[in-house]
């Protein structure tokens, strides 16, 4: 029983398939839109499968998403019970997003928003006001695989970093906030708050105007600025349309949406504040996950434990 049962919707297969390929020789590599024997497959990975896809194979050892995040096979109302769920954690996909999260607090510390808006206007206009990055705050809400890297490279920009958790946690050089309770305390003293965190039950919805009525005047950076690279799930888009509009916010950078891709009619593509990227802030990208995924397969077949399995209860 050596095949994997590709179930991949949003993203082209056929270089997945071809990665899997390759990296597991002698095995079968198939897509859920083709035929196979369920009892055949013994390991599943997975970007946004569609319903059931993984519901019955009755040998199958393990589920792997083929991202950082899982929401999108908990949403699958028939996935199987008991199966272990794997995550992505390896360094490409991390790099990538702490690049990302960087460039974005830099963009803020240098103005570059309102520089491109002076050029435009072939107006020579020196701001004068050139905050250093110890003089900015930036909230990390989620210190994670990803967060925690996020957090030292921003420290060796010199920004001043606090993070927040759902449990206690101690990250050298970083002001450490946890629970429901350090959610606001940690907006305080954010002058760029960044989302990077799961969307389970307990954090849908939080970057919502309740957050961002804590958050400083951040007036340094012409006002605070919100950047979700978490999920979309995790954000009220109406309530950080009106914080834009009233200045509660001063920009926001949004790679995650509601609705996926955002639609056409949504007002936040061509808001002057905002900055749309298409879900892409740290890609899955197929020689990297691919590699990663079947070096996982090929130890658990030698008898090694599973590792960065996701615990179901809490939803990451
Ligand atoms: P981890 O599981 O390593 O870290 C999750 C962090 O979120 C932890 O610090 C955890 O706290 C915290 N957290 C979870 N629930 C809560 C809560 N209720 N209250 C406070 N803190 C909470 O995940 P990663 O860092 O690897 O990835 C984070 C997320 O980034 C992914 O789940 C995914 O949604 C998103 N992502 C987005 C990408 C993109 O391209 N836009 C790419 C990759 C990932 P604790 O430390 O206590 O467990
Ligand atoms: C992920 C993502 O979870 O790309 O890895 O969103």
């Amino acid at each position: 029983m050596t095949t994997l049962l590709l179930g991949i919707t949003a993203w082209d297969p056929e270089p997945w398939r071809t990665r899997f390929q390759n990296a597991l020789p002698g095995w079968t590599v198939v897509l859920d839109t083709e035929a196979y024997d369920p009892a055949a497959i013994s390991y599943a990975a997975a970007w946004k499968q569609r319903e059931g896809a993984f519901s019955a194979l009755p040998n199958l050892k393990a589920i792997f998403s083929l991202g950082a995040g899982v929401d999108h096979l908990f949403k699958d109302k028939k996935l199987p019970d008991g199966v272990p769920i794997v995550r992505v954690v390896d360094p490409d996909l991390t790099t990538r997003m702490s690049e990302y999260v960087v460039m974005h607090c830099l963009m803020a510390l240098r103005r570059v928003r309102v520089y491109d808006r002076f050029q435009r206007e072939r107006s020579w206009t020196d701001l004068r006001d050139q905050p250093q990055a110890s003089d900015i705050r930036v909230g990390l809400l989620g210190t994670g695989q990803l967060g925690q890297d996020a957090a030292m490279k921003l420290g060796v920009m010199g920004f001043k970093v606090a993070g927040w958790s759902r449990r206690p946690k101690e990250i050298a050089g970083v002001e450490m906030f946890h629970g429901d309770e350090g959610l606001a305390a940690i907006a305080a003293v954010s002058d760029i708050l960044v989302a990077i965190l799961p969307l389970t039950p307990d954090t849908a919805g939080f970057l919502n105007a309740g957050l961002f009525n804590h958050m400083p005047k951040a007036e340094a950076i012409g006002g605070p600025v919100l950047i979700n690279v978490g999920r979309g799930g995790l954000q009220v888009e109406a309530d950080i349309l009106a914080a834009l509009d009233s200045g509660k916010l001063g920009a926001a950078v949004l790679d995650v949406f509601e609705t996926e891709p955002l639609p056409a009619t949504s007002p936040l593509w061509l808001h002057p504040k905002v900055t749309v990227t298409p879900h892409n802030s740290a890609i899955s990208s197929p020689p990297a996950i691919a590699a990663y995924v079947a070096g996982q397969i090929l130890a658990a077949e030698r008898g090694e434990p599973l590792t960065n399995v996701v615990d179901p209860k809490h939803g990451y």
